[in-house]
């Protein structure tokens, strides 16, 4: 049967009918004939021809890893963030030996299929280092979708739903007084939510002088973290901001799973008289369980899920209404493509997002991030990140802030460059990476 009386026979009107389907053949061949676009039915000539990684770090010794997806169109390729800071060589071998020679020839426009392609591609999947990998291949993917376009990835993700991206800033120092003067120094660029800490995580009392030293257990390098200190501290800590900054600022703090599961119970408690907007990783992953004793005893919101990698270490606790806030870091779940369905998943039980947004994620992470916020309908708040000149000059046209919004540009794609040139200057520290151990006193080591 021909197309118009297949149209004939479906009972419509065979002139407009075919005005609209020559209309959609006109632009499928206008389309083809450039080159780049092809039409509804498939694939074109468009390939894969390489698949690289970049390492680089312009600030902060921080080890960041992109991965370049290149095509068979000159010129056009796509960027994704595979960073893993405690481990950047391994993510590295992964692109080289594994993800590049699976995808050359491969078609780009296939994202969905790309990904489920090469994440059942190792058999064992869903950990660190391969789900790096393939975040760096998908969100390049998505890149290259966007140019091809000619629109920004969040426009492909269904448009804005909000203006600009809501963010919270980072504010420590040793001392609560120290802690008020930079919450102040947020508050007055324009920020309305700002973690705080008393320093590095677990702090007070994150030292190098522990009992275990002094009995020659452990190396130089270990530091020593007591709960008790930390624990009594905390509460303080938000009592004198509150004090000083006023009820309308929205405060967070982040535990970094550094006390024992019932101390950060206690504790949660212990902060609920000063409103937290949110309480992050009061859990290792490995004591999610736990959630189900919290939850019961707080009306504190809670944040989960910066060091997740399987889908089983979200859906349970979405499902069962145990979090408020889900902080995945998009590169470690393998990307956009995972990250867009576990949004979805999280609207239907109102957990909002908090991506994860760390210095360790590379500005086309970031940028990743926040095309994703502005998108969804659930987004609940992004992890602010200041970037130096040189991270600015490496990456031209990364996110931008302004009064506590971050800000995305309209090119096509993530918007977000790299200059290859200007990475080379800034290689690798010769550390390559891993944390060194915390401690308690008598050397038992503390989580993470
Ligand atoms: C955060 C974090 C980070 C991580 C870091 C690990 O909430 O921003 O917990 O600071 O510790 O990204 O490499
Ligand atoms: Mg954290």
């Amino acid at each position: 049967m021909d197309r118009r009386s297949l149209l004939r026979g479906l009972g419509m009107a065979a002139l407009a009918g075919t005005a609209t389907v020559a209309g959609f053949e006109r632009r499928s061949r206008a389309a083809d004939a450039d080159g780049s676009v092809v039409d509804a039915r498939g694939s074109g000539s468009l390939r894969i021809t390489k698949v690289r990684p970049i390492l680089t770090a312009p600030q902060s010794r921080v080890r960041l890893v992109v991965v370049k997806v290149e095509t068979s169109e000159p010129g056009l390729y796509g960027l994704g963030c595979a960073t893993f800071n405690q481990r950047p060589l391994a993510v590295k071998t992964a692109v080289e030996e594994y993800l590049d020679p699976f995808c050359r020839g491969r078609n780009p426009d296939h994202i969905e299929d790309l990904w489920q392609s090469v994440y059942t591609s190792s058999y064992w999947r869903n950990g660190p280092v391969l789900n790096n990998a393939l975040s760096g291949l998908d969100q390049a993917l998505w890149d290259i979708k966007g140019k091809r376009a000619g629109m920004p990835v969040y426009q492909l993700l269904g448009g804005k739903s909000r203006f600009a991206v809501d963010c919270y800033a980072h504010a420590s120092g040793r001392e609560n007084a120290q802690v008020v003067e930079s919450v102040q120094r947020l508050m007055s660029e324009g920020y309305r939510h700002i973690r705080i800490q008393l320093g590095g995580y677990g702090s007070p009392h994150l030292t190098r002088d522990g009992d275990f030293k002094k009995a020659g257990f452990g190396l130089p390098g270990d530091s020593v973290m007591e709960p008790g200190p930390y624990l009594r501290a905390v509460p303080k800590m938000f009592a004198a901001v509150r004090e000083k900054c006023g009820d309308a600022i929205e405060l967070l703090h982040d535990v970094h799973e550094r006390v024992t599961p019932i101390q950060a119970v206690r504790l949660c408690k212990d902060l609920e008289p000063y409103r937290p907007f949110f309480v992050e990783d009061p859990f290792s992953p490995e004591d999610n369980g736990w959630f189900k004793v919290l939850r019961p005893q707080t009306s504190v919101p809670l944040a989960m899920g910066e060091l997740f990698n399987n889908p089983h270490e979200w859906t349970g606790l979405i499902t069962e209404r145990l979090i408020d806030f889900i902080r995945v870091h998009l590169s470690q779940i393998g990307g956009l493509t995972p990250a867009r369905k576990l949004a979805a998943l999280a609207e239907a039980f109102h957990v909002r997002s908090a991506w994860h947004g760390p210095l360790d994620v590379s500005p086309v992470g970031h940028a990743a991030n926040a095309h994703l916020d502005l998108a969804i309908w659930n987004f609940g708040i992004q992890e602010a990140v200041a970037f130096n000149d040189a991270m600015r000059e490496v990456f031209p046209g990364a996110p931008t802030m302004k009064d506590g919004y971050m800000h995305v540009n309209e090119a096509p794609g993530w918007g977000v460059d790299l200059n290859e040139d200007l990475a080379k200057k800034f290689p690798l520290p010769e550390h390559p990476g891993y944390w060194e151990p915390v401690r308690r006193n008598d050397g038992t080591n503390v989580k993470p």
